[in-house]
């Protein structure tokens, strides 16, 4: 039977997105860690794994039903994780709508058998990897915001050396 590794996650305005990826030329040393591809930039929500078409429309049905307003992120935050080697951006606070969302698709995937880390959600962009040796971290002296309006299945497929996330499907945030 085949599968795919699919997750949930949220994208990034054209313009964020390559402002972000300007400002980390910039705000890091190459040897930091590896760069994500700009098209590959979003914030996770939750994580699937690789799963039968049949897992994945079950799961799909289940999100097309949720029934949030969209709110408003803040991207003024950043961090190393060095045990993963991930280089992230991220909000100090995580807004209400994004835990809400993310806490709704955990529990909806987990009833549907996707395994779901115990560990707490920490929202963040990847933006480096590899990145398991120290890194200077430059000064969260930035402030990206936009409007989440919606949310999508993204499917993450490895070939010729390199990952690639693609969106599936996207469901609005509708007040
Ligand atoms: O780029 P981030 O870190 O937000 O880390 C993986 C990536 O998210 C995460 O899913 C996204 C697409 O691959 N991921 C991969 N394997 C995972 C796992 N076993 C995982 N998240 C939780 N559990």
């Amino acid at each position: 039977m085949s599968t795919r590794r699919l997750f949930f996650g949220i994208g990034l305005p054209p313009t964020i997105q390559q402002e972000i990826i300007a400002w980390r030329a910039t705000a890091f040393d190459a040897e930091a860690g590896r760069p994500v591809a700009a098209a590959n930039l979003h914030l996770t929500l939750a994580f699937l794994g690789e799963i039968s078409a049949v897992k994945a429309t079950d799961i799909s049905r289940l999100a097309g039903r949720i029934r949030q307003p969209p709110f408003s992120l803040a991207i003024d935050d950043a961090g190393h994780w060095p045990r993963p080697g991930v280089v992230w951006l991220g909000p100090r606070q995580s807004p209400r709508g994004l835990v809400q969302l993310a806490e709704l698709l955990r529990s909806q995937a987990a009833r549907s058998g996707c395994y779901q880390s115990p560990l707490p959600f920490h929202p963040h962009i990847s933006l480096l990897r590899n990145a398991t040796r120290p890194v200077a971290m430059p000064p969260r002296n930035f402030h990206w915001q936009f409007d989440v309006t919606e949310f999508s299945l993204w499917q993450s497929t490895f070939s010729q050396g390199r990952t690639r996330y693609n969106i599936v499907e996207s469901w609005p945030l509708t007040a």
